[in-house]
């Protein structure tokens, strides 16, 4: 078949989009891909074909407003949750409690990836961001490394704000194998589901879903140095830990801290309570809606610290963190290397 026809096409630039875009994948070096399609190394980071051409087409297109506030993750480092308080603490006089858009929205719908769009491939960009809240601050997020977001993302003259949440490389290999099995399950998938074994030396080689882990991490902390009013880092871990602080800490980041009297009033505990994963998980929306290929119900797991003992055999935990070492060791990243070698399992907040 026609590859304009393939992709559904019906102008002639759009076809020779098609055609250059095919052009460049030849010239890309190829990884089996964890759930669908076979990954490539684009900018230095493994992205499946279907969503390179719209990551490519975002890169070109997407207009940072000084407003914006964009959330950057690594698949599987606590997206959702970020999503949910993000939009809860820029619209908080937007929405009553009792009628808030969370409870009847997944937080992945109410901020949606500037480069891709988890309801269609085939939207548009700018249709996609046209049907966002007619509120100021956007929420936006994101799963592109730093060095390939787009240019007016990162321009010193563009005021937008970045969140970046890290979460520690077991868990997020552990979580993500997960997640991709069950997308694998489904009725999109075409293969049988990776083995944890493959998908541990996959991650251990960087080919994991934007990885490698270690480079798209250090791209943001290294951002947050340089420019800490413009990119705060946050540890998913730490959110676990004391997530009154690291929200207070994201509220003040993205231009909407709390007042003295909303502390008094409880406003802050109602967000985190709204927000917490058994909040989340058990509402009916998040259990039932799906969002194309993926059920709502699978970015609800366990949510926890350290569940990587429970999967990754001793060998396994040493290997990655062997990784860990060498890839940060050189890059002043003593909190995150040493916690990330030794983190142990805990409780559920
Ligand atoms: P994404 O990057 O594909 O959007 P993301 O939300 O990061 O997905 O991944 C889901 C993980 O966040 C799951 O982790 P687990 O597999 O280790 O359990 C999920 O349970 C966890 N998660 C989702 N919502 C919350 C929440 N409110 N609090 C804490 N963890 C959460």
């Amino acid at each position: 078949m026609d590859s304009c026809l393939a992709v559904g096409t019906n102008s002639s630039s759009q076809c020779d989009e098609n055609q250059e875009f095919q052009e460049l994948l030849k010239t890309l070096p190829k990884e089996k891909g964890w759930a669908f399609d076979e990954a490539y190394l684009y900018q230095g980071f493994w992205i499946r074909a279907q969503i390179l051409q719209q990551i490519i087409l975002c890169q070109h297109q997407f207009q940072a407003r000084h407003t914006d506030v964009l959330l950057a993750t690594q698949p599987k480092s606590g997206t959702t949750w970020l999503k949910a308080l993000a939009f809860a603490i820029a619209h908080r006089k937007r929405y009553a409690l009792p009628t808030h858009a969370l409870l009847t929205n997944n937080p992945q719908k109410l901020v949606p990836f500037i480069e891709v769009n988890q309801e269609t491939h085939q939207q548009d960009l700018a249709d996609r961001l046209s049907s966002l809240p007619p509120f100021s601050p956007r929420v936006l997020s994101t799963h592109l490394p730093y060095a390939s977001l787009p240019e007016s993302v990162t321009s010193i003259t563009n005021d937008c704000r970045i969140v970046y949440l890290c979460r520690n490389p077991k868990d997020t290999l552990v979580s993500t194998w997960h997640f991709m099995s069950k997308i694998k399950s489904s009725e999109a998938a075409y293969e049988e589901p990776l083995s944890l074994e493959e998908a541990h030396e996959l991650f251990c080689r960087g080919a994991s879903p934007y990885g490698p882990f270690w480079e798209h991490m250090l791209g943001y902390w290294k951002a947050s140095l340089e420019r800490p009013e413009k990119v705060l880092f946050l540890r998913y871990e730490e959110m676990k830990k004391d997530i009154k602080s690291q929200v207070k800490r994201l509220a003040e980041h993205i231009g909407c801290p709390f007042t003295i009297e909303e502390e008094n009033e409880g406003v802050v505990d109602d967000i985190i309570k709204l927000c917490s994963f058994e909040n989340l998980k058990n509402l009916e929306v998040n259990k039932s809606e799906k969002m194309l290929v993926v059920d709502c119900k699978y970015f609800f797991r366990k949510g926890i610290v350290g569940d990587w003992v429970n999967y990754l055999t001793p060998q396994m935990a040493e290997q990655l963190d062997q990784v860990t070492k060498e890839k940060l060791q050189d890059h002043g990243f003593p909190i995150l290397f040493k916690e990330a070698t030794i983190d142990e399992p805990s409780e559920s907040i």
